[in-house]
């Protein structure tokens, strides 16, 4: 059956909308369940600059080393990959993606990175994870909702989580995430608006299921508002 995280069932009253990116029918990823369309699997894109820690926290989610994570003044992933893994009995496809929005990259490889994820995105209902470290915002992520618009449509905003990496960071200042949110600059904090607050925060080092539970639970709640659940 079509069961998700927390063991809610998303029904999808127009399942058109759940996937953005997808132009193959809807049928391909929802199935019937006492009537209603159930969502079973989920794309998990993981966007951000490099060494946010996308790959680490992809890992995280996988619960398996999978993804290359390392200290590195270069890019460490260079192309879109994809990693799967079962969460509840929901289907969680783990997209780890290089830096698609450093204003460096030459526009070809960019185009073509975007295409590349877009493709590994078909077909099923997309959730966005914009991967930030907790105590570095950049000027490059000034903008980048509006690159995240242009790149995959205006609606991306209400499909997006944003996830906080080095939680320890928070922990060692013995700060809570309400406590970082509140004290944080205006840009991010305007980008955490857009997203409809929809923060988590990672300690990619420590392996506890409750923070991709956390994580799960917000991804939940852009599955259920996407498909506008009654
Ligand atoms: N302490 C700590 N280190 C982290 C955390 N997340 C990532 N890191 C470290 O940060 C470094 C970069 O992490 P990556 O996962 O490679 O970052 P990335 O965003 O995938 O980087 P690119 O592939 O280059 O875009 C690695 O050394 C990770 O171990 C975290 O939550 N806590
Ligand atoms: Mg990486």
């Amino acid at each position: 059956m079509g069961l998700a995280v927390g063991g809610v069932l998303y029904g999808a009253s127009d399942p058109g909308r759940i996937n953005s990116l997808s132009c193959a029918s809807p049928a391909f990823f929802l199935h019937h369940h006492e009537g209603k369309q159930s969502v079973t699997t989920v794309n998990l894109v993981l966007l951000g600059l490099a060494g946010t820690g996308k790959s680490a926290s992809g890992n995280t989610i996988l619960g398996r080393k999978h993804f290359v994570s390392k200290p590195s003044s270069n890019q460490v992933t260079t192309e879109c990959q994809v990693a799967e893994t079962e969460i509840n009995d929901l289907h969680v496809r783990v997209i780890d993606t290089p830096d698609m929005f450093d204003d460096d990259t030459e526009p070809s490889v960019r185009d073509k990175h975007v295409k590349r994820c877009k493709e590994l995105c078909e077909s099923e209902p997309c959730v966005f994870v914009l991967v930030m470290h907790v105590s570095r915002f950049t000027d490059g992520e000034r903008d980048i909702l509006k690159k995240l618009e242009n790149t995959f449509g205006t609606k991306v905003k209400e499909q997006t989580v944003i996830l906080f990496t080095r939680g320890d960071n928070l922990e060692e200042a013995e700060m809570s995430l309400e406590d970082f949110l509140h004290s944080c600059q205006p840009g991010l904090k305007e980008i955490i608006e857009k997203c409809d607050n929809r923060c988590v925060v990672f300690e990619n080092r420590s392996s506890g299921s409750d923070q991709v539970e956390k994580l799960m639970n917000t991804v939940s709640t852009v599955l259920k508002n996407t498909a506008k659940i009654q």
